[in-house]
């Protein structure tokens, strides 16, 4: 048997552009780096023989040389080899990073232990066979695992085979597609790869950035590290740890590696009761991930000018203790019959109560009208509260 890591789509230096803070984007993108330490600690607690990253190691085709070297750095103290195909990201060929002359001098100087594999050729090992597909373009035209059937898998002995490759095994294009029109880029076609099950082991796959099952033999790592909202049946941040024996089913297990959290929330508020209880769900979602928390709030509903003073210190709490606090904010304003009677009703601030009358009607109106009046109502109840607690 032979045990060794699966990973993928490690996208290093990914700009993360969505994330307004510089300081945040540039934690983000630390943390794919460090995950990468994770990755040889499992290697070293599970004994795994070796490493391969199914693609996508870089975020771009042309990554900047200091980000070359600080990831060779960090692979070259992975205590096993390493083997990356290129993908779609950082795809191979003529002019690709892989062949640069700073790629070159820093494998050899700081990541002895990493094969890139560049070609669509075997690369025998003592303990298994690997069967990269890099993808030499952007776009490749052909199922980029094609050349698998045409070579005579059953003539290896009985070590392991292990395909790597890097797309999609779903053909998002619609069918009837003329012989005419290029197909889907990148397309992984499982159907065609099911006669070779029989004489392949494992099929490491990327692209896909959670951990998943493919098909027979076939998964999905996802990315080390979570980079994005994940959808529910999504697993991002793990790697595959694989048992693989000729001629066998593999065993594969997500091992969590990620540490920061990507946590999507809705919440309805009726009234004032809300805000606290958006509280109560965040710290028990944030769970031990500390500030490494990547939050997007979707909240709807009513509250009362209270609650909303109440939410938007909640609101501003969370964005300081997160990296990113996104947040669609459709919630209502209903004042209290008590909140706009101490605003309409001051004898002593005629101005105020003449404002607060002319914004409650406004906030009976619809549309935008109703919500500038939502905004004016709420700055005008703080403002009171202000003048009573200085007064
Ligand atoms: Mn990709």
């Amino acid at each position: 048997m032979t045990t060794f890591i699966h990973t993928a789509d490690w996208q290093l230096g990914k700009p993360f552009s969505r994330v307004d803070d510089p300081d945040g984007q540039a934690l983000l993108r630390q943390e794919r780096l460090s995950a990468i330490d994770r990755i040889g600690e499992v290697a070293r607690e599970r004994q795994a023989s070796f490493i391969v990253v199914a693609g996508d190691v870089f975020d771009s085709h042309l990554p900047p040389p200091r980000l070359i070297s600080t990831a060779l750095e960090r692979i070259g103290q992975l205590p096993v080899s390493v083997y990356i195909i290129p993908g779609n990201h950082d795809y191979g060929g003529p002019g690709s990073l892989w062949l640069s002359d700073h790629m070159q001098r820093e494998q050899q100087a700081l990541a002895p232990n990493l094969t890139v594999l560049l070609h669509a050729e075997p690369l025998e090992r003592d303990d298994a066979i690997l069967l990269p597909c890099p993808l030499q373009h952007k776009k490749a035209a052909t199922d980029p695992t094609a050349w698998l059937r045409e070579l005579d898998i059953a003539a290896f002995d009985d070590r392991p085979r292990i395909v790597l490759a890097h797309g999609s095994t779903v053909n998002f294009q619609a069918e009837g597609d003329s012989e005419d029109e290029p197909g889907q880029a990148n397309f992984i076609n499982l159907e065609r790869l099911t006669p070779l099950l029989p004489e392949i082991d494992y099929i490491a796959l990327g692209d896909w950035h959670g951990f998943v099952q493919a098909g027979e033999k076939a998964w999905y790592a996802g990315s080390h590290e979570t980079d994005r909202f994940p959808k529910t049946d999504q697993r991002p941040g793990h790697v595959a740890l694989v048992d693989v024996r000729r001629g066998g089913s593999p065993q594969v297990e997500a091992v969590p590696i990620g540490t920061v959290r990507w946590i999507e929330h809705s919440e309805t508020f009726v009234a004032s009761a809300g805000p606290g209880q958006l509280n109560t769900s965040l710290e028990r979602l944030r769970g031990d991930a500390g500030s490494k928390l990547m939050l997007k709030l979707h909240l709807d509903g009513y509250l009362s000018l209270d609650g909303h003073d109440a939410l938007q210190t909640i609101l501003a709490t969370w964005a300081a203790r997160t990296i990113h606090l996104r947040v669609d904010n459709q919630v209502a304003l209903q004042p209290s019959d008590d909140e706009l009677a101490a605003l309409t009703t001051r004898s002593d601030d005629p101005l105020i109560s003449g404002v607060a009358q002319s914004l409650t009607e406004a906030l009976a109106a619809e549309g935008e009208e109703a919500e500038l009046a939502a905004i004016a109502l709420t700055l005008l109840h703080q403002h009171v509260r202000q003048l009573e607690a200085t007064a």
